[in-house]
């Protein structure tokens, strides 16, 4: 088997790795199908100065224990097959393994993820967090947070692995804007550990 190419997005303050063909086109299709029809997708209310807005894009929580961000808290669902097998993908990959994923379902181009890290203390200081994505291809950005001027852009296309780890999330926020062009939708899986109890 050809070694997948690695793309290094960042390697200062942190480490962010990008792997383009982690899956093949069929199998990213099947798994596609397969998470959309069988998640429960929830849309999430937030806290966003002192009022409640919907999230601009809908979830779903799989994991040991209950994950809270931004004030929300989220129960967790089952592992479903297809979720096992993408986890059993992004594993063999990392030599390591993982506890919890959280999904995102975009839409369309009007849903988004605003600027965050993954800092949450149950991550840990320098989590290792797996992001696969399936379907259309967004824009992802990474911006530093003591230098704004410093950032990098990357499409995440259909198939593709995004490492991020070491003390990327102490030093940098990510996130997806919202685009005016017609596009179809994207499905984000980020896979954790997450320490409970
Ligand atoms: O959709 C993405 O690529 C990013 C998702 C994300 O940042 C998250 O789930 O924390
Ligand atoms: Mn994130």
């Amino acid at each position: 088997m050809t070694p997948l190419s690695e793309e290094p997005l960042i390697d200062d303050d942190g480490q962010v790795v990008l792997f383009r063909d982690f899956l093949g086109a069929e199998q990213s299709r099947r798994l596609f199908d397969a998470v959309s029809s069988s998640c429960p997708w929830r849309q999430d209310e937030l806290m966003l100065f002192g009022r409640k807005v919907l999230t601009p894009r809908l979830s779903s929580w799989h994991g040991d224990a209950p994950y809270t961000y931004s004030g929300l808290t989220m129960t967790p669902q089952a592992w479903s097959p297809p979720l096992l097998e993408i986890k059993a993908r992004a594993e063999n990959h990392t030599h390591t393994t993982f506890n919890s994923v959280l999904l995102n379902l975009y839409r369309d181009g009007r849903d988004s993820m605003s600027w965050h890290s993954d800092d949450e203390p149950e991550l840990g200081p320098n989590p290792l967090i797996a992001s696969i994505s399936l379907g259309e291809p967004r824009r992802f950005r990474l911006r530093h947070k003591m230098n704004k001027a410093r950032a990098v852009s990357v499409d995440l296309s259909d198939g593709s692995l995004l490492l991020m780890s070491g003390p990327t999330q102490h030093y940098w926020q990510h996130a997806i804007p919202k685009t005016r062009r017609t596009i179809g939708a994207r499905i984000n899986l980020t896979f954790r550990w997450t320490y409970t109890g």
